[in-house]
């Protein structure tokens, strides 16, 4: 193997008369990208037929009382391959993430119209999160019982979760339409859902968290009278609220990483290395006006950037003895690599290249040195990465 870089962990253990082991601090670390790896627009009536080639994704609902549309109709779906950046399979409670921050572009501001084609509602900036007791339309079944007037101005631009069902497990990042659509891997070609006539049965929907903390599928969440729980509502940096929204605009969702469920799915998203987010609007369109947002596919613009902060597992070397023999342990998964080396003076270092490491847990990976003599020995571990 041709070592083309060394990172940063260089890390040493002693052994002599005692055992010492050399401790380090976990490590803080960034990662952006600068566009999903994954982007579909998310739109019931498609199915998943082109969806991940639109080049542009629409935010509204349609729904009216008889059920006959989905109140989360049209959404836009991202993921990210975290690979290439985050070291992945260190244990996912074993990470913290301090941000998480996505970015998308709106391209097209389409306002509400009466049939003369006169604006009747700007679409407006609302960065706080209107009850789905906002929503109900005048007809609907306890309507005056349940529902609440619309305080602010506009409506919110919400985001969630990205849950997969019905086998889809995770995503794959290949773009080619038609290839590798199906289950358990969900590419921006996959099929939103399995029928696109009610009930609507999904395969990807907005993922959100009830106070408990259970999972819930937020795609309905009008009909199903609960609240969505966003995990952010976007904010526009240059706005203020009741403003109206223009083209070029950029929305920020900072995720709430203080929520403990969000906390988890992130871990979990660092952990095997893919993070979804769904983001999603409730914009009546005779009434409350659209958006459009950039994806991969618009000319000259990309789909939703991403930028996390976090702190990945410390790094630290330990040692100790089982059956006379040195068993050196650190944080690792089988998708990195590591040399063991070993010196007697500090000088001069040697790799080891037997016996095999092993992972008696999950992030946590062993050496065994079965050559140890009486000599005082030193081992360092370094981690291999290729640029
Ligand atoms: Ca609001
Ligand atoms: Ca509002």
């Amino acid at each position: 193997m041709t070592l083309t870089m060394i990172r940063r962990k260089i890390l040493e253990a002693v052994l002599g008369g005692g055992l010492v082991a050399s401790t380090l601090t976990g490590w803080a670390d960034s990662a952006s990208f600068e566009a999903p790896g994954l982007d579909q627009w998310g739109y019931h009536r498609l199915g998943g037929v082109s969806a991940g080639s639109y080049e542009s994704a629409a935010l509204f609902t349609k729904r009216e009382v008889s059920g006959s549309e989905e109140d989360r109709a049209a959404s836009y779906h991202v993921a990210y391959d975290l690979s290439a950046q985050i070291p992945t399979g260190l244990g996912a409670t074993n990470y913290q993430i301090q941000s998480a921050r996505l970015m998308v572009e709106v391209i097209e501001v389409s306002p509400a119209k009466d049939s003369g084609g006169n604006i009747i509602q700007e679409v407006v900036y609302d960065p706080t999160y209107d009850s789905w007791r906002t929503h109900l339309r005048s007809t609907a079944t306890n309507y005056a019982t349940d529902h609440v007037a619309d305080l602010d101005a506009g409506r919110p631009i919400c985001l969630f979760g990205f849950g997969l069902s019905n086998g889809f497990t995770g995503f794959s990042f290949d773009d080619n339409e038609g290839v590798g659509t199906t289950a358990p891997l969900y590419n921006e070609f996959s099929n939103l859902m399995v029928a696109t006539t009610p009930p609507f049965p999904r395969n990807a929907f907005p993922l959100s968290f009830d106070t408990n903390g259970q999972p819930i599928a937020v795609n309905n969440n009008v009909y199903d009278r609960m609240e969505a729980n966003p995990w952010a509502v976007a904010i526009i940096t240059n706005k203020s609220p009741g403003d109206v929204i223009a083209v070029g605009d950029h929305l920020v969702f900072d995720l709430d990483v203080n929520n403990p469920a969000i906390q988890a799915y992130l871990q979990q998203a660092l952990h095997v290395g893919q993070l979804g987010l769904i983001v999603s609007s409730l914009h009546h369109t005779p009434v409350d006006g659209f958006l459009r947002l950039a994806t991969n596919e618009t000319f000259d613009k990309q789909g939703g950037r991403l930028d996390l902060t976090y702190t990945a597992p410390p790094f630290r070397l330990s040692l100790r003895l089982v059956n006379q023999l040195p068993v050196l342990r650190f944080p690792g998964s089988t998708n990195q690599t590591f040399h063991i080396q070993h010196s007697g003076n500090l000088i001069n270092w040697e790799t080891n290249t037997s016996p095999a490491l092993t992972y008696p847990a999950d992030g946590v990976v062993e050496w065994t040195d079965a050559n140890s003599t009486a000599a005082p020995k030193y081992y360092r571990v370094i981690q291999i990465t290729t640029p």
